[in-house]
């Protein structure tokens, strides 16, 4: 794997864990499966029991009539909201201090990047990071080269450090080499989850 090297880590109150997107309909079976999927929930585990300051998952929830179910593409339909293939992973245990972002929910639009969505208030992802004084985001989940990159871009956009945990994360293309790419000339860090002590 492609990673950088780094002493290990502690997470702590600043750091925030964001998980992308690990829904049914992304994961082996799933409308829109991503290739082996299912194979980052064990890195998943180990990462949501480490001293994280906040851990955000992000959900797809569109409507059943969304833009990016049309019949030109890019997507079949997936994720739609209160669905079984839009409910996170049964495999994914988190603790009860999660909080949620939902993203796509309206017809007309979409969202890559969990940073377009917002809390079950409406609170966008920013604002929730602001408030727990977040200023380094490590990241993991589906699909990479999709709502990963984006939301990693988008992190860094945001002025947080940003790292990409790539043993936990997994991508629709076969080669992930361009998004590597963009992500390492967007100053985003790749590192594997077993770089993270607790
Ligand atoms: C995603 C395609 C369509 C993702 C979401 O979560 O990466 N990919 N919608
Ligand atoms: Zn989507």
């Amino acid at each position: 794997m492609m990673t950088d090297t780094m002493p290990p880590q502690k997470p702590g109150p600043a750091d925030a864990l964001l998980i992308i997107d690990v829904q049914n309909d992304f994961l082996p079976g799933g409308a829109l499966a991503v290739p082996d999927g299912n194979a980052i929930l064990p890195a998943l585990q180990h990462l949501v029991r480490l001293p994280f300051g906040m851990i955000v998952t992000s959900q797809d929830w569109h409507p059943s009539q969304h833009i990016s179910f049309q019949p030109q593409g890019p997507w079949v339909p997936h994720c739609v909201a209160r669905t079984e293939g839009a409910a996170l992973a049964a495999g994914l245990s988190l603790p009860a201090t999660a909080q949620a972002v939902f993203k796509g929910t309206l017809p007309e639009q979409d969202s890559y990047s969990a940073f377009g969505g917002a809390d079950e208030h409406g609170t966008p992802l920013a604002t929730l990071l602001q408030r727990h004084s977040i200023t380094r985001v490590f990241l993991c989940g589906l699909a990479l080269d999709y709502c990963v990159k984006a939301t990693a871009l988008d992190a860094r956009a945001n002025g947080l450090q940003t790292l990409v945990l790539m043993d936990a994360c997994r991508g629709i293309a076969p080669d992930q080499t361009e998004t590597l790419q963009t992500l390492r000339a967007a100053g985003v860090l790749l590192r594997t989850s077993q770089q993270l002590d607790g």
